[in-house]
């Protein structure tokens, strides 16, 4: 019987102590915090992901340094599972107990409790592939990871600096090489292929060019490769490409900028004209927000709720193009943050589900559908087509020409987007798909509906753990007493919808509020705020009056 290398790990355990005092959790998308606290955390992650391996007999897991849209000091770190899907969630409570294993004596009896619980055969061999983003800190924290994947013995394979779609895009070849589900070559230049060689099917004729912001992340580099392989239909002019200046990193630019914010960043004035289209990404490329300014020079903004309406009735017309709209259900997966009208928009044409935040919910919600389309409205999603519709696609006779080419198109789709998480950048070559096909501006598709006026805010908060959301987070189950607020002030408002839940990435909790009228939705919203204020704000952060 094989035993933990406890020699190998009490000793690199001794160089990567945990602060003291700090407790960490496994949020919405990993650990996340400042970067220069997260050592112990990589370390421990290297442990995990190689025992995470050894359970799938040896399949090769993922691990992302990354902190994607938070500020640049901060970095984080999260696991992939081997069909390049987030970490299945009862594996979190495991990261969550190594992470906060005060000493290297309680942490090794807490992988011995591992091993025993989720039975894992210490025999089998692990492979662990692994990248970061272009954080200042993220080169120190990988080598952290690299000394506890070292401790276990793993198989290491260092993909250095790269998106998070691409992490996921690599684990999922690797895994699938040489299976009937093999998903592409495993190295970058498969994806760039994989990717450029769908749209080339899937575009008649070159659109006007596309300004792209690249929120000054690691999607700048993978922008310019996509370029080069995509420059002959699709010009990308890339801004905010300023990889290794410090401080600018997320900094007034990026799709969280543009979300929040609902203005153009500010390096983009007098570059984006009347009547042109411009799309932000995020730290690590996994969110898309696009806007435009129409012939007024008004800025639009075009979400992630925007984006799966684009996105969602072409699918919904090609099925029943193809013929096949008994036989393949179309479906969307939102969360509380949706847009109202959003909801009415495709409710009245899709089925529609709400889970809470956090691609993992709404990924898993999506799989439930032959084709399932997920976006959240800060602009992270992607389209899963089931492993039996893709047969059904590839085997269908069809009886018609039109027939014939809907379904060549469907599967270019399946192609084209990635199906292992959102990706800024395949999500960007599906809306411009999109729009070559239904011959839009960028004023069309944003008339599909019109949002209800929103605000989203944050508020600081000491202790966001307090903030507890039953509902798909649409309620506090505590405080009470703010919940209760929250149903009073809502109720003052015309077509007024507000909720409040605790970030999983920040140390904020964020605050949702919509209403028919601008001034009231921000007047809602800043009441809003007050709220939290008074319950828990860290009173050095409040706003003036
Ligand atoms: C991550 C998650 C998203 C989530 C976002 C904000 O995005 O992957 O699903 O919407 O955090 O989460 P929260 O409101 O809990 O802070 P990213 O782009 O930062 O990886």
């Amino acid at each position: 019987m094989a035993s933990l290398p406890l020699d190998a790990i009490v000793h690199l355990s001794d160089l990567h102590p945990k602060p003291e005092g700090k407790t960490f959790g496994y949020g919405t998308a990993g650990f996340r915090t400042t970067g220069n606290i997260l050592g112990s955390v990589l370390f421990r992650v290297g442990l995990l992901a190689s025992l995470r391996s050894k359970k799938f007999d040896g399949k090769t897991i993922g691990v992302m340094v990354t902190a994607s849209h938070n500020p640049e000091g901060d970095n984080g770190v999260k696991l992939v599972d081997p069909r390049g899907e987030m970490l299945e969630t009862s594996w979190e409570t495991y990261a969550t107990s190594l992470a906060n294993a005060a000493t290297t004596s309680k942490l090794v009896d807490e992988l011995r409790h591992i091993v025993a619980v989720a039975k894992i055969d210490l025999s089998k061999p692990s492979r662990v592939l692994y990248a970061r983003d272009t954080r200042p800190s993220g080169a120190a924290l990988v080598q952290c990871l690299e000394d506890g994947l070292r401790a276990m013995g793993a198989q290491r394979r260092n993909e250095g600096v790269t998106t998070t779609p691409i992490l996921h895009y690599l684990v999922r070849c690797v895994n699938t090489k040489g299976t009937r589900d093999e998903y592409g070559d495993d190295n970058e230049e498969g994806y760039y292929d994989k990717l450029s060689n769908a749209f080339k099917k899937l575009m008649a004729k070159p659109p006007p060019p596309l300004i792209m912001d690249c929120a000054n992340g690691v999607g700048a580099i993978a922008a310019q490769k996509l370029n080069e392989h995509i420059g002959s239909i699709l010009q990308l002019k890339l801004y905010n490409i300023a990889t290794t200046t410090s401080g600018v990193l997320n900094n007034g630019c990026g799709a969280d900028y543009v979300k929040t914010t609902q203005r153009l960043p500010p390096s983009l004035h007098g570059v984006l004209k009347p009547g042109e289209r411009g799309c932000s990404l995020d730290g690590d490329a996994d969110r898309l927000m696009y806007f435009y300014l129409d012939e007024e020079n008004n800025f639009g903004m075009l979400d992630g709720d925007k984006i799966a309406a684009l996105v969602s009735s072409f699918i919904v017309d090609l099925v029943k193009n193809a013929g096949l709209d008994k036989q393949i259900e179309v479906g969307v997966v939102q969360t509380a943050y949706a847009n109202g009208s959003s909801t009415r928009y495709l409710e009245k044409r899709v089925p529609v589900r709400c889970v809470p935040t956090g691609v993992k919910h709404l990924h898993h919600a999506a799989e439930h559908f032959s084709i399932g389309v997920y976006f959240e409205a800060n602009g992270h999603g992607t389209v899963l087509f089931s492993p039996s519709t893709l047969d059904l696609l590839r085997t269908h006779e069809p009886s018609t020409p039109a027939q014939e080419t809907a379904i060549k198109q469907l599967l270019a789709l399946s192609e084209l987007i990635n199906q292992t998480v959102g990706d800024a950048l395949s999500d960007m070559l599906l809306v411009e798909v999109v729009l070559a096909h239904r011959a839009f501006t960028a004023v069309e598709w944003d008339s599909l509906y019109t949002d209800l006026p929103n605000r989203l805010v944050k508020v600081v908060v000491p202790s966001r753990q307090k903030f507890i959301t039953t509902d798909a987070e649409r309620r506090l189950v505590e405080p009470k007493e703010v919940q209760a607020r929250i149903d009073a002030l809502v109720r003052k408002y015309d077509g007024g919808r507000a909720f409040v839940r605790p970030s999983g990435t920040e140390d904020v909790v964020r605050i949702y509020a919509e209403a028919t009228l601008r001034p009231q939705v921000d007047e809602l919203a800043s009441r809003l705020s007050g709220v939290v204020y008074d319950f828990e704000g860290d009173q050095s952060k409040r706003p003036k009056e």
